[in-house]
């Protein structure tokens, strides 16, 4: 069965259900997944509720409601199928719509899963795009939630822009009208609300030296080398996205020149935008990554209700809320870096750890390594290893690394399996960026074990 065909039987499981519970997850792709579903269900007259779990496991279960409703799992189900069938559901109540690996289980849940056909840059909000607009092609305008879905989930990261069928989700925003695609921008983030220096100083993909981490050499760059101003003529920040295109060609340029001279590849410099004209300037909500943060705030601080209100067009309440979840995320993950960089991290020969203990909330463990990682020792990736708030038995593992790491052969999810697994421990995700749970009583020598497979993974 082609890919096709499996969104065309979900679309039609949908069409004949006579109510819908759509389970989904906390992040920003489960959020946007739930707000185009849950849209898509109701336009076609179809009741519908909806349930955000931050993980389906046996806990979490208690929370999909036991009635007669199509139960829509989606951006998860796909590796929990034996939670389903414990359950006792059937295949007639069940419809996965998912990109995370497949679970083999006797029953044969309808589901529409875009890994099985090798589209491995398809979030699960751009899988649920393409079973909404089955539904109806009047559900075209839900492309957009679907773009901040992938580009949450890094869809965008290693081409420096969506591809395969999560470009063709892009081009049917731009045919709607509330998307706007800009190729061959900076590769930068904070295109709408940071102001120049900022954005470019916390650009680390590629690490530019002289303007990762220093605002003041962006500074320099952009007004006395490149002679554009920073401020508009009201006294307020420029942003990115109020540059014309010579202006940012002639940055662009610059920085180019600056890696030519250190001897660094500039195929990274340039990324593609996403923005959304239809949202107001200087606001998250205005492209595509940073709409996706502000729901990761939402659902980190579990508001991922508040996160779909917003994606629904809420700009009244649940856009106020969600900006303060904003600014609460933003503090303590600058608190969080602040935290490591003044500790300081022990350094082993491929990598370099800290223990943070249960002064941080583990949901933004890993972001705050990812951005300590541009300000440490460059050539080591970051392990950061903390306790959980709800069990005292488990020490969580996050670990980040860059491009350039993994260009050399570095693999963070193959070493954090292998290593947590013979602890007794799982652990999961990408080349540049992973998880694991170990147990307490496995959490010493851990960080040397880790250590030792990435020796081996270097050349
Ligand atoms: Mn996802």
């Amino acid at each position: 069965m082609g890919f096709k065909k499996e969104i065309s039987e979900a679309a039609e499981k949908i069409k004949d259900a006579n109510s819908a519970t759509i389970i989904s997850h906390i992040d920003a792709d489960g959020i946007t997944s739930e707000a185009i579903m849950r849209q898509a269900v109701s336009r076609y007259a179809i009741e519908v509720k909806s349930v955000f779990v931050r993980q389906l496991e046996p806990m979490t279960m208690k929370y999909v409601p036991e009635d007669d409703s199509l139960k829509i799992f989606i951006d998860l189900g796909a590796g929990q199928q034996n939670l389903l069938e414990e359950r006792g559901l059937c295949e007639d109540e069940v419809l996965i719509i998912d990109h995370h690996v497949s679970q083999d289980v006797e029953t044969q849940y309808t589901q529409v899963n875009g890994i099985k056909y090798g589209y491995d840059k398809l979030s699960a909000a751009g899988t649920g795009y393409f079973v909404a607009k089955e539904i109806d092609d009047y559900n075209t305008d839900l492309a957009k939630l679907a773009i901040v879905g992938n580009v949450g989930d890094m869809m965008a990261r290693e081409n420096c822009g969506l591809i395969g069928p999560a470009r063709e989700i892009a081009d049917d925003g731009v045919t709607h009208g509330n998307v706007e695609i800009i190729k061959d921008d900076l590769n930068c983030y904070g295109l709408s609300t940071r102001p120049l220096h900022f954005c470019l100083s916390f650009s680390d993909d590629p690490y530019i030296r002289g303007i990762t981490n220093n605002p003041q050499g962006a500074q320099k760059l952009i007004e006395s080398d490149s002679g554009i101003k920073l401020k508009k003529s009201n006294g307020k920040w420029r942003v990115w996205e109020d540059l014309s295109s010579e202006e940012k060609r002639s940055i662009i340029g610059r920085l180019a020149l600056r890696l030519h001279s250190e001897g660094e590849q500039t195929d990274r410099l340039k990324a593609e935008h996403y923005i959304f004209p239809d949202e107001r300037k200087y606001t998250p909500l205005r492209n595509a990554s940073e709409y996706a943060t502000m729901l990761n705030a939402c659902g980190r601080w579990v508001k991922p209700k508040t996160g779909s209100l917003v994606c629904c067009g809420d700009r009244g309440e649940a856009y106020r809320e969600a900006e303060d979840m904003l600014r609460h995320h933003r503090s303590v993950i600058r608190e969080m870096m602040e935290y490591i960089l003044d500790t300081g991290v022990t350094e082993l020969s491929h990598l370099q750890y800290l223990h943070t203990g249960d002064r941080f909330p583990d949901t933004i463990v890993g972001i705050g390594a990812g951005m300590a990682l541009s300000k440490l020792k460059q050539g080591l990736p970051i392990m950061i290893l903390c306790y959980l708030p709800d069990d005292p038995e488990l020490v969580k593992i996050s670990m980040r690394a860059n491009e350039r790491m993994v260009a050399a052969g570095i693999d963070l999810q193959a070493a954090l399996l292998k290593a947590s697994e013979e602890v007794g421990g799982g652990g999961g995700g990408h080349k540049i960026a992973a998880g694991a749970y170990i147990s307490r009583s496995a959490e010493e020598g851990f960080a040397e074990s880790v250590n030792r497979i990435l020796k081996e993974q270097s050349p």
